[in-house]
This record gives structure tokens, C-alpha cells and sequence, in this order.
């Protein structure tokens, strides 16, 4: 069969072709995935690999653990070829007699043997567990038996944790008892699957048909929807540290069953109805969220760890690298895929993303576009800001010094009496007239430095407010102790009009408006009588214009 097709062949040369095919077509995708990712939209996958010799297998029976237990082989009664059998010793010197489970995974013909039913009928039910050490992608396992048939009923199991185990796979002796055994509807002939994560009984592996030496692959990507391109519910149902092999049932031939099961068993039937494994295959490989093609054996844990690309970070490639948050993080091939470097103009090593940055567009780019919501953490250099962008209070950017200089910020120059310390920040506030590292003044003090008192204030440093109406005085200024009246303005706080002027305001360049009494009088002052607008029709003129009136 093809391996295209998806199941192996028995017999291990072409299993030998089919995961050398294997192999190949996975470094391909690796080579392609690697020329197309500048993109960052092709996922990366690391090479499958077999994860069972590194894993810890146990298992909860054995044959001649108790006591040496005779075996015969079911093909040899089969086919009267003469009776072969065997002595299972697990204390014996000769090793031929000891079939310990680790004998699954030392990758030669030696194998691991159950008890026989012999030994009772719940001898059947026999569970083998493989820690394989950290959490692997699982695309696929194959079990090659020794010296029977494959197993009649069983159930292949997953668990991150290794006490919490989901079924991958049912497979019973027929379709029948898929339903008796398990309550679940088969899924006739080869198996299909509908969804990633469909969890089927197939009766399809458990054949009598070879006797010995079987072998059966169970894939857990091929064949799935979206196995080219693996859906995060494919991923996640092929994630696994710990695999569970439950086995249930031996596959019997019809005509020996009542010999097993009847009321006088027979003893050299029974030896022949066990199981043996003589290797199980693991194929996986790391987790890396398809940003990784290689994930070498880090010294110091001894775990495998990805070597990240599109600037993830983490054994796993689970988030973006401290300084790439400018985008969320996504599993390879997703969007936006590779992680985008925050612009912090080389004043910070790490930012993270907000979401609300992002929605306000608050947070530049690499290229300069107020796209994705990178905030910049730890500004150095006396920067600060989304984008370690501005200056620290204290702190000002010169004109035409660029932001991602390497030293942007000078300390503001403001020790004098009338400065706050802090200046005008950088050159974004010029149109207003204040030039980057201006001092920012107290109440009352002005200039560059803060040196001198404000308009409307005297006596620097004290510089208190000028004891002035401001209407009457020329620029609200004073002279020492006493106020600049404007022209026609009087008095020491310049608040009153002087003779023959009414009404002090502060837009009269002169404060006061000379009296026009028709030369009868100079003295005036000004009147706060109300004039109104009488309107209406009852007082209109008989010239049409509204009338005025004012009250006396
Ligand atoms: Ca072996």
C-alpha cells in the first residue's frame, strides 16, 4: 500500500520505505516553509521523529513475573506446523525468557509478553503507559507484535497529564463490538474520519490475519480534515505527553472458543491466547506552534526546546520575543503569524501589547504608521512615553535631534528661583513660540531661564502680582513700587479716571474717554442706568423705527 494511503504495510522493509517517505516529504515542507517565511504566513513544523525510545514505559502485567509460565505460539496450532513453545521467566539468566515492557522501545526483535489466559480470563485487560517526557505533537503510532495476532479490543488514550487520559482511538474484533464494548457506532471498513478531532472504533487492525508479527499504524494527522495544514483542532487533539495503550480483548478463532470459555477450559489452548509487542513507534514531534523547524536537546534540562523563528520566543514558541509585541502573538500560519518588533527607537529591550493602544492607534510602528499597540517598557536614556518617544520631566530633546538618537535628551538647564526644573520638552509645541529646553516658569516669573518677573508682576525674585487695576495700567506692568497708569488714568493702583474722563477699560489704550458735556461742565462719570430696547408694535414711531427709552 501507498503510503500516501496512509497505513503501512506489514513487514519492516516497507514500513523502512514508508517512513523514509515520511521524512523526505517533511524536510520538503520544511525547505518551503522556510523560503516563504519572511512573510511570517507559513507555519514552520520541526521533523518527526520516533519520540518512544526517550519515553518511560511501564505496565501493569507481564508474563513470568509470579512464576515461570509456559506459552505456545497460536500460529503453530493454526497451522500444525508442531507445537512452538516457550518458557516466560522473568527472574531467569537466559534472557530469550524475560519479556520486560521496556523491550517496546529498545528498537531490536526482543519484545514484551502478557500473561496468558491461562493465567484468567482478566488477564485480557492489560494497560501499558509511556511518559514521554514533555509534550509532544503526535502524528502517529505503530505497534509491531512478537509472537500472536494484533489485539482484539483495545484503546489507544492521550493525557498532558498523566491522570487525565482522552480516547484518540477505539478498535474492537467487529463492528459489533464497537457497540458492546465501547457503545459506540463503528466506522465501517477503512478508517475515516469527519472532523480533526473525531474519535472512531474501527474493527479495520483487529484481524487474525497474520498470526504473528502485525503490525498497525494508527495515524492521528493523515487523513484527518485540515492534515495539510494542520487546524489548532487538529493540534490540540494530537498533543500528548503521556500515551495509554488499554488493552481489552485477545482476538480468538471461533472454533477455540469454547474450549476457552467453556466450562472445562483447556490448559494448552489457553497458552496460546496472549499478547506481545515487540516494538511500539512514536512518531512526533516538538510542540513549537508552527514557529520552528528545529528543537534541539537543551543541556541543561535535557528537554527538547524549539528554535524559534518570526520572533517568537519560549520552549514552545508560545509568545512574542520581549521586545516583538507590537502585533498578538498567533500560532504560525495564522494572523497576523510573525511577531512585530515594538519601535522604541533603541531606548528599551522589551514592550508588551494593549489592546487599548491599539484601538486608539496611540503607538507608532517600524514604519511609522500608528498601526498595532506595542508599548515600550523600561525607557532608557531619560526617555519616555509609548514609544520611549518623549523626554523624562527634567528633560528636553533639542531641535533636530532625532528621537532614536542614541542619547536624545538633554537635562534642562532651570535652577534659577523662578523655574519649575522643567522645560519645554522637544520642538512639537515651536509653532506656539516655545523653543525646545525653555524653561517652564513659576506664577510670576518669565524669559528662558525663569530670570525675570512676569508681566503684571515686580519685584524679582520675589515677583508678587503688581498691586494694579489692570485696566488702568500701561501692559498691566510696574515700575518699583508703583503702577504705569495709562494716559488718562489716575491713583496709585491706576483706578480711577482723571478729571473730565469716564469709563476706566482695559481695551482703551488711554483707560479713560474724555467727557463731551458741550462745555458746561468737565466733571462726568459714567452711568450704569440700563438702556433698553423697548420694541414692539405698541411703541413703534410713526417713522417705523423701533423707540428707545431710558428710565430716569
Ligand atoms: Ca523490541
Amino acid at each position: 500500500m501507498a503510503p500516501g494511503g496512509g497505513y503501512p504495510p506489514a513487514g519492516s522493509a516497507p514500513l523502512l520505505r514508508w517512513l523514509v517517505t515520511v521524512t523526505l516529504t517533511v524536510t520538503a515542507a520544511r525547505s518551503q516553509a522556510v523560503s516563504s517565511s519572511v512573510a511570517g504566513d507559513e507555519p514552520l513544523y520541526p521533523n518527526i521523529f520516533n519520540l518512544a525510545p526517550g519515553s518511560d514505559v511501564s505496565v501493569n502485567a507481564t508474563c513470568g513475573t509470579q512464576t515461570s509460565e509456559p506459552y505456545c505460539e497460536l500460529s503453530s496450532i493454526v497451522f500444525m506446523t508442531g507445537e512452538e513453545c516457550g518458557i516466560c521467566d522473568g527472574l531467569s539468566s537466559d534472557v530469550s525468557r524475560r519479556h520486560p515492557i521496556t523491550n517496546i522501545i529498545d528498537g531490536t526483535d526482543a519484545w514484551w509478553q502478557g500473561p496468558t489466559l491461562e493465567r484468567g480470563l482478566d488477564s485480557q485487560w492489560v494497560t501499558i503507559e509511556m511518559d514521554l517526557r514533555q509534550e509532544f505533537e503526535v502524528a502517529y503510532v505503530i505497534l509491531k507484535t512478537a509472537v500472536s495476532p494484533a489485539p482484539g479490543s483495545w484503546v489507544l488514550e492521550r493525557s498532558l497529564t498523566g491522570t487525565d487520559y482522552q480516547p484518540w482511538q477505539y478498535f474492537a474484533a467487529s463492528d459489533a463490538a464497537c457497540r458492546e464494548h465501547f457503545g459506540l457506532e463503528p466506522t465501517p471498513g477503512k478508517p475515516k474520519y469527519r472532523s480533526a478531532s473525531e474519535v472512531i472504533c474501527t474493527s479495520y487492525f483487529s484481524k487474525l490475519n497474520p498470526l504473528m508479527k502485525a503490525q498497525i499504524y494508527v495515524p492521528l494527522i493523515t487523513g484527518r480534515p485540515t492534515s495539510e495544514r494542520p487546524s489548532q483542532e487538529l493540534l490540540k487533539f494530537v498533543r500528548a505527553r503521556f500515551i495509554r495503550l488499554r488493552l481489552r480483548g485477545v482476538l480468538t478463532l471461533n472454533s477455540h472458543e469454547p474450549a476457552l470459555f467453556g466450562s472445562r477450559p483447556d490448559p494448552q489452548l489457553l497458552r496460546s491466547y496472549f499478547y506481545s509487542l515487540s516494538e511500539v513507534t512514536v512518531g512526533g514531534r516538538c510542540v513549537c506552534n508552527g514557529h520552528a523547524t528545529l528543537c534541539p536537546v537543551a543541556p541543561e534540562t535535557g528537554d527538547q526546546r524549539c528554535e524559534c523563528a518570526h520572533n517568537t520566543c519560549g520552549a514552545t514558541c508560545d509568545r512574542c520575543c520581549p521586545l516583538y509585541n507590537q502585533r498578538p502573538w498567533s500560532p504560525g500560519g495564522g494572523f497576523p503569524g510573525a511577531c512585530e518588533k515594538c519601535q522604541c527607537h533603541g531606548h528599551a529591550e522589551e514592550c508588551y501589547f494593549d489592546d487599548d493602544v491599539a484601538r486608539d492607534k496611540k503607538s507608532i510602528n517600524t514604519d511609522g504608521k500608528y498601526e498595532g499597540g506595542g508599548v515600550c517598557l523600561n525607557c532608557q536614556h531619560f526617555t519616555t512615553g509609548t514609544n520611549c518617544e518623549s523626554c523624562l520631566p527634567g528633560y528636553y530633546r533639542p531641535s533636530g535631534v532625532s528621537a532614536a538618537d542614541p542619547q536624545p535628551c538633554r537635562r534642562c538647564s532651570c535652577g534659577a528661583e523662578g523655574a519649575t526644573g522643567d522645560c519645554v520638552p522637544d520642538d512639537s509645541r515651536l509653532k506656539e513660540g516655545q523653543i525646545p529646553g525653555s524653561c517652564v516658569c513659576r506664577e510670576g516669573f518669565a524669559g528662558e531661564r525663569c530670570d525675570r518677573c512676569a508681566r503684571g508682576y515686580r519685584d524679582y525674585p520675589r515677583c508678587e502680582p503688581c498691586p494694579c487695576d489692570e485696566a488702568g495700567t500701561v501692559d498691566g506692568e510696574c515700575d518699583g513700587q508703583s503702577c504705569l497708569c495709562k494716559a488718562n488714568v489716575r491713583g496709585a493702583r491706576c483706578d480711577s479716571c482723571k478729571p473730565g474722563y469716564y469709563n476706566l477699560q482695559a481695551d482703551n489704550p488711554d483707560g479713560c474717554t474724555e467727557c463731551f458735556c458741550f462745555g458746561l461742565t468737565s466733571i462726568c462719570s459714567s452711568s450704569y442706568l440700563g438702556v433698553e430696547n423697548v420694541g414692539g408694535a405698541g411703541v413703534a414711531l410713526s417713522d417705523g423705527t423701533v423707540g428707545w427709552w431710558m428710565p430716569l
